[in-house]
């Protein structure tokens, strides 16, 4: 198994630049005397900005390099020459990072957008140089101000990946193809169990707008709950879903069984947090397109005692029963996602969904 690169809580020293010096200096001009302070104001220190960024999946390029430092304002110059401001330092982070002070262990910002910016350290302000301190009485003044600190911290991130639902399933089971063919997000698949290595949150975007956010996370084995195989790391972000979806391969490609599959994820969950299984659930049964699927999903359905959504995430077929599925089982729980308009009345069903799907796979 490659090693795992997931990192989603580091501790962080962060300081902004530091406001330059303002500048004490006389103007020197051939034939004048007494050239009066012409000294300019120090430049202003850089801030440390995080950005929010869909690219990111993991706070582990900061687990290595935990200082995080805005570069200094210039000094002020003479002839009134102000100083240069300080570069400010931009972290790219996950969307859904919240800094914690750790001096206070309150939440003081949160990134949530893709190119969201916040503001975590401000820089210094340059200081002024001594064209400011010039009066009746000081024609030559020699004061100026340095430049002053910038804000320093020490933060904690957290990485709380937000989904309105959460993939759950066995290795290569398809949650990676199906947050691919109802995403724009691209999670890496492979024929081959624990592909995915880290979360990977996809946004559904209906055709009126409303969105909904799915998380994609490794496979989960049997004794996931006891740290087994990647997945309690990964349960602790499905627990923050509204929805679990279980993902089964209803071709049992492996040699696995569905109905087993199913069980065996249930029993994991709920020896992680009962709690879970309580919230709403969709049940997916993939790899539709395959031999032997038909048998297994009248198999699974009973044994599960409810319908399941039966879909090839390859092939692409039943991805609309999905998203329908997905939208009315979600929207309640989100201001501002309404539930799915019905079809046109005196269309068939069919024909309505056709068209919603037409539309929705218009990406982003
Ligand atoms: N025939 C068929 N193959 C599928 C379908 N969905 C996924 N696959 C294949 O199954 C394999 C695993 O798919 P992934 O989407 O990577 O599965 P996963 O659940 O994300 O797997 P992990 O990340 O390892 O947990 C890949 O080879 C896919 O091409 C399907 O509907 N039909
Ligand atoms: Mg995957």
């Amino acid at each position: 198994m490659k090693e795992r690169q997931f990192v989603d809580s580091v501790s962080v020293f962060v300081r902004a630049g530091r406001g330059g010096d303002g500048s004490a200096s006389f103007r020197r001009e051939a034939h004048v005397e007494y050239g009066g302070p012409d000294g300019g104001d120090g430049g202003h220190g850089g801030d440390v900005v995080l950005v929010g960024s869909r690219h990111e999946d993991s706070l582990v390029s900061l687990f290595y390099n935990p200082r995080l430092e805005a570069g200094n304002g210039g000094a002020g110059r003479g002839q009134q020459m102000h100083g240069k401001n300080g570069r400010d330092l931009e972290v790219p982070v996950p969307c859904g990072t919240e800094v914690i002070d750790e001096a206070t262990g309150e939440v003081v910002f949160d990134v949530v957008d893709d190119g969201q910016r916040v503001i975590i350290a401000k820089g210094g302000r340059g200081g002024f140089g001594n064209v400011h301190f010039k009066s009746s009485t000081n024609q030559a003044p020699t004061r100026f101000v340095p430049g002053a600190a910038g804000e320093e911290f020490r933060y904690r991130f957290e990485l709380k990946v937000i989904a309105e639902i959460g993939l759950v399933g066995f290795p290569n089971a398809g949650k990676s193809s199906l947050v691919q063919a109802v995403s724009e997000a691209r999670p890496k698949v492979g024929a081959y169990p624990f592909t995915t290595l880290n979360p990977v949150i996809g946004t559904i975007v209906y055709p009126d707008d409303a969105r909904i956010r799915i998380a994609d996370i490794p496979g989960i084995i049997e004794g996931a709950h006891e740290g087994v195989g990647l997945g309690i790391d990964f349960l602790k972000h499905i627990a923050r879903a509204k929805v679990m979806a279980f993902v089964v391969d209803c071709a049992g490609v492996d040699g696995r069984d569905p109905v087993a599959d199913y069980k065996a994820l249930r029993a994991e969950i709920r020896s992680y947090d009962a709690e879970m299984l309580r919230r709403p659930t969709i049940l997916v049964a993939n790899k539709m397109d395959l031999p032997g699927a038909d048998v297994n999903l009248a198999r699974l359905e009973k044994a599960a005692r409810r319908k399941a959504v039966a879909i090839s995430a390859a092939g692409g077929s039943g991805i609309q029963s999905f998203l329908d599925k997905a939208r009315k089982i979600v929207s309640p729980a989100v201001p501002g996602n309404a539930a799915a308009k019905p079809a046109p009345s005196g269309a068939h069903d069919e024909v309505g969904a056709e068209k919603f799907a037409r539309a929705s796979f218009f990406r982003l």
